[in-house]
């Protein structure tokens, strides 16, 4: 993680500069005379770090200590190895992870070597970057008119539980009824003008945030149906001969009466228009002249809207 970041040292030898201990090759290193010295890298990005690895020079018991910080001025220990007594080829240390995007590296000494100098051929850090975790998926509501435009909303977490900037994220919005549903590029509901039997449907958003790919939990939409969308609708059945005959003027009349009186603000004779909508299509005398597929959608929708203006739905 420590690989070619930025990395300053209190002092370098040349030839050995600082930039060699962060280098990944096992030859080069980093050189320093006199002791205690310090290195800090910048890892340029916050990061959890829960390990660090040390590889010494001549295999030198260093005694050292690490600290890390998220804005390169508050420091918290998260090694201290300024007793160490153990030469070796790696020196590993594992800590509780800490969230940090500075590391700092402070030799204070050697076990058993009197030369003086602080020289290490590589420092390597280890932990995990903040990734998106989690992302919630609303809309501004959860019932929908057929000609409503209803906006979508997105939230993310990131593992480090902190809300996603989802600016520069590419967003994917889906649903149950990809026929009947569509999306606006500004992330609204458009329903198409003939929604057919489709009375409800799931929406689910895809969100890619620097290659993570996050999928919603899916909400349920309910479309609510409209006198003028139960007008278009008979249209269409008409045009496609499920409702024919003499029931065609009485259903239409009683839409239109109810239309009629909705712009009135007459309530009670809306509801009235749309009973009788339904007694008509209940007519059992002219049951021939409409399919049960168009009788059953038709007869919902006006049931419907009726619950609605009385307020016993929302
Ligand atoms: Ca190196």
């Amino acid at each position: 993680m420590a690989y070619k970041k930025t990395v300053t040292a209190t002092k370098e030898e040349g030839g050995n500069e600082v930039p060699g201990i962060v280098d990944g090759n096992p030859n080069t290193r980093w050189a320093a005379e006199g002791m205690p010295q310090t290195v800090i890298v910048d890892l340029e990005d916050v990061y959890s770090i829960n390990e660090v690895g040390l590889t010494p020079y001549q295999n030198r018991a260093y005694q050292y200590k690490v600290e890390t910080s998220l804005d390169g001025k508050d420091y918290t220990f998260v090694v201290d190895r300024t007793g160490n007594t153990d030469g070796a080829s790696f020196l590993k240390d594992e800590f509780p992870t800490v969230n940090a995007r500075y590391v700092k590296l402070t030799a204070t000494g050697a076990h058993g070597y009197t030369g003086g100098w602080v020289s290490f051929h590589e420092f390597r850090i280890y932990g995990t970057k903040f990734e998106l975790d989690k992302v919630t998926l609303k809309a501004a509501s959860q019932t929908v008119l057929p000609e409503e435009h209803v906006s979508l909303s997105l939230t993310g977490v990131m593992t480090d539980k902190k809300e996603a900037d989802l600016s520069n994220a590419t967003v994917k919005f889906e649903s149950s009824q990809p026929e009947v549903v569509s999306f606006s590029k500004d992330g609204k509901i458009i329903i198409a003008d003939y929604v057919k039997d489709v009375r409800s449907f799931d929406v689910w958003a895809t969100v890619v945030l620097d290659e993570k790919e996050v999928k919603s939990e899916a909400i349920s939409i309910t479309i609510h149906p409209t006198i003028e969308h139960t007008q278009q609708l008979l249209s269409n059945y008409e045009n496609s001969k499920m409702v024919k005959g003499p029931l065609v003027p009485q259903l239409r009349n009683s839409l239109q009466q109810a239309l009629h009186h909705k712009e009135k603000g007459h309530l009670d004779q809306e509801i009235h228009h749309l009973s009788n909508f339904i007694k008509h299509i209940s007519n059992e005398s002219l049951k021939e002249y409409v399919t049960p597929e168009a009788k059953d959608v038709l007869l919902q929708d006006v049931q419907k809207l009726i619950l609605i203006l009385k307020g016993e739905e929302n």
